[in-house]
């Protein structure tokens, strides 16, 4: 239950009202707040939906987080929420409360898709409808709205802000202030001059998050009616975790912030290091980019959930292997960290069962996470003349399942993953594997490098035709004559 009463002040507003935010950044601030109060409420702002803005609201922003191990469960209940608004629907409260003079963060989790990210130039997608929209005077993408809250506070009162990013991109803050400064430039002048000097006074720190947070299920409300017990309601909306959680960030705080570095209500304190970098190599490769390889071996193995999908163990050594010898020599692990123990503690949490986490959901936006995971890695094992079996064999599950040649089923799984890139991919699907597997690896970014490109075709070829487990194999260097 909540350790601390609910901060009556907006400190922070918060964009992306996700179940992710909810079991992360919010936890970590009741840690914060019940170690040293302040004026450090969260306003959570829900880009479109309103199913659980209007569902806090109503619960006057309490919510259970359900910590699932495989020993059992308990609830935490944050209690950390001021408010929330939907932008979509009430966009002038949401800018108000941006530019607020009490606001001294923005903070965001909108997923790899929210940033309007062109993936051909890695910078804002100035061809995106919405960005367009934007530019004009709206605010209906992540961005955007944000430059224009910033714009309204440059304006105004002129006081600094930190715009802090908690989604899974390699220099989320960096990433975040270059597209902010994007959308700037390409505002009419009057409002490009105002914001550009602005930008030069706040800060973007960069971070790394993570904790594994599923989807909300029916088992997740009977949990938390069970273990929360709040009284005169029944949470509508809460929110499944695994007990892991951790946060490493760069103390560049323009004006303030929790103190995050306390430990409390089921997490441990967050990390400030000047080496977010190795942080976020580490997680972003060991943890996302393996979690891929799961999600897809495990889909077109007939899975529904990550945890029965490692514990194949075909798809657990593939999982061993990406790790271990595609990931693991391009990350330079912090001082301090164990990577071994990160590595080990990694298939102790994925095989969590009771926590129901589904290949579906990891699978999702595969062309935009795949983005962040493979490129970098793959190219420096080729430019030390290196092939990356397994990370060619991460690409092709992918395509095996979002963009499945002709006549190939890749099952319910795959066929429920969300992907932006579907109707694109699709229209190479039905020519030969090996121009497919080319659109598919351009797609993720940059000019395809040709060896890698043609073992990714044989290994999608052996996926489609023969499935899994001979897939592995080969990739592994295994597969017999016969
Ligand atoms: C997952 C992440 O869906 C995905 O792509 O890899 O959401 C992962 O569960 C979190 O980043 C864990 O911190």
């Amino acid at each position: 239950m909540s350790a601390v009463p609910t901060p009556t002040t907006t400190g922070i507003v918060h964009l992306g009202l996700s179940n992710f935010h909810r079991a992360h950044q919010a936890v970590h601030t009741a840690a914060a707040l019940g170690a040293d109060p302040g004026a450090w409420g969260i306003l959570g702002v829900a880009p479109r939906s309103a199913a659980v803005a209007d569902a806090m609201a109503a619960q006057d922003g309490r919510y259970a987080v359900v910590e699932i191990s495989p020993e059992g469960e308990q609830a935490v209940v944050p209690g950390v929420h001021t408010g929330t608004l939907v932008a979509a629907r009430d966009p002038e409260p949401v800018l108000g409360a941006l530019a607020a003079p009490s606001t001294r963060i923005v903070s965001l989790t909108v997923t790899e898709h929210g940033y309007t990210i062109d993936p051909r130039t890695g910078g804002l997608d100035l061809d995106h409808d919405g960005v367009r929209a934007d530019l004009a005077g709206g605010s209906g993408t992540a961005i955007g709205l944000v430059a224009r809250g910033l714009l309204r506070r440059a304006r105004g009162h002129g006081a600094p802000v930190s715009v802090l990013s908690c989604d899974n991109l390699l220099g989320n803050g960096d990433v975040t202030a270059r597209l902010v400064r994007e959308f700037a430039e390409a505002l009419p002048a009057p409002e490009r001059n105002a914001l550009l000097p602005y930008l030069d006074t706040i800060t973007f720190p960069n971070g790394m998050v993570d904790r594994i947070v599923p989807a909300t299920t029916d088992a997740t409300r009977a949990a938390a009616a069970r273990l929360a017990g709040f009284d005169g309601f029944v949470d509508a909306v809460p929110v499944p975790a695994e007990p892991f959680s951790m946060w490493a960030l760069e103390d560049r705080f323009a004006a303030g912030r929790p103190a995050w570095e306390h430990a409390g209500a089921g997490v441990p304190g967050a990390v400030f290091t000047d080496d977010v970098a190795g942080y976020e190599l580490l997680k972003l490769r060991f943890l996302n980019g393996t979690h891929s390889l799961i999600a897809y071996l495990g889909a077109l193995s007939g899975e529904d959930l990550i945890a029965r999908s490692v514990a194949r163990p075909a798809i657990r050594a593939a999982a061993q292997r990406v790790l271990h010898d595609d990931y693991r020599s391009t990350v330079r692990v912090p001082a301090g960290v164990d990577a071994d123990a990160y590595a080990a503690q990694l298939f102790v949490r994925w095989s969590n069962t009771a926590l129901g986490h589904r290949t579906r959901q990891v699978g999702s936006d595969g062309s935009l996470k795949l983005a962040q995971r493979i490129p970098g890695p793959a190219a420096e094992h080729r430019a030390a003349g290196r092939l990356p079996h397994h990370l060619a064999l991460t690409v092709a599950a992918w395509l095996a399942c979002v963009a499945p040649p002709d006549g190939f089923d890749p099952g319910p799984h795959a066929a429920a993953m969300a992907e932006p890139a579907r109707d694109r991919l699709a229209t190479t699907a039905g020519g030969p594997l090996d121009a497919h597997v080319r659109a598919g690896l351009e797609l993720l970014g940059g000019d395809p490098d040709p060896d890698l490109a043609a073992r990714t075709t044989e290994l999608l070829a052996l996926l489609v035709g023969h499935g899994v487990d001979t897939a592995v194999a080969e990739a592994a260097g295994e597969r017999s004559a016969a």
